[in-house]
């Protein structure tokens, strides 16, 4: 301790330096943490942060439903914050785990992942976990393409999104979406283009899926959560006179897959939705 003294009187500039950068980096990180709205929670529980529960599905972003399923199927304890905070990518979902924010719905999980010691895929083999690896970068890069056209372009009356969102809000959302899709390349297909580019994936999934309870075996694991994240929203929240019924109708695997994703790990689920009333809840 007087050694430390000593060297302090002797570098009282070296010192000064020093205490400022931390303070420095302590207010950084605080200023952070507020902009981004992170919210105290126990220690070591999750707080996902998401947009308002929906009518037909807990939330209309399938990445919000794939996290939300991650977190329970690794029984990892958590809170919801449905204020609509964006992440640092100006996207939802995202989440915080003892303060420490983690943007984007795949990077989150494989955060917690090797925080927690989490391996939902421990049960497969290499070639498995490459197969459901392609099958989730299909779901979440391609196959979202795919619904975010039906649900904001294609769909006229909106039906899911007219009871959650004002029809300012939709218009603002429909010029964004269209200039996205356009961008990734979407947007630029027919209709009947992107139903036939939509069926192969379902095709993909069901052919995978087969007579299996789960997309890789007895088990769900990290894949279904993207899997059920999206095929819910196809088959519960979409209302469009195209995708209303695609799955139940041409692949009943799937919509049995989804029933019994949604019958395990979502026993609450109508408790999680507001039952085709106004967007209210927060449960
Ligand atoms: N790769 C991201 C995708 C998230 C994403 O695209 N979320 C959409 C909602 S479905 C969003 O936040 N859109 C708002 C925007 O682009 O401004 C993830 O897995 O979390």
């Amino acid at each position: 301790m007087e050694q430390i003294k000593a060297w302090v009187t002797d570098h009282p500039y070296v010192t000064a330096g020093v205490v400022a950068l931390a303070t420095a980096q302590i207010l950084h990180t605080a200023l952070k943490r507020k902009k981004l709205g992170i919210i105290s929670a126990p220690p070591n529980t999750v707080v996902l942060y998401q947009i308002s529960r929906a009518p037909f599905t807990p939330s209309m972003t399938p990445f919000a439903v794939k996290l939300e399923t991650y977190l329970r199927l690794a029984k990892i304890p958590y809170q919801n914050d449905f204020r609509h905070k964006r992440s640092s990518k100006g996207k939802f979902p995202w989440i915080s785990y003892n303060g420490e924010p983690v943007a984007d719905s795949q990077l989150a999980m494989e955060y917690l992942n090797t925080k927690l010691g989490v391996d939902l895929n421990k049960d497969l083999k290499l070639d498995e976990k490459a197969k459901a690896h392609a099958f989730r970068v299909m779901v979440d890069e391609h196959m979202y393409w795919c619904l975010v056209y039906f649900r904001w372009i294609y769909d006229r009356n909106q039906k899911s999104m007219a009871i959650s969102f004002p029809w300012w809000a939709r218009a603002i959302g429909k010029f964004i979406v269209a200039k996205q899709l356009h961008a990734q390349g979407m947007g630029r297909h027919t209709v009947q283009e992107v139903k036939q580019i939509l069926m192969q994936d379902l095709e993909a999934l069901s052919d995978q899926l087969g007579e299996k309870p789960f997309l890789m075996g007895e088990n769900p694991c990290e894949v279904d959560c993207s899997v059920f994240g999206m095929l819910a929203q196809f088959v519960f929240s979409n209302h469009d006179n195209i995708t209303q019924g695609l799955v139940q109708e041409h692949f009943p695997n799937l919509y049995l897959y989804t029933l019994r994703m949604k019958g395990k790990l979502w026993p609450d689920w109508e408790d999680c939705t507001t039952k085709g009333g106004k967007v209210k809840a927060t449960k």
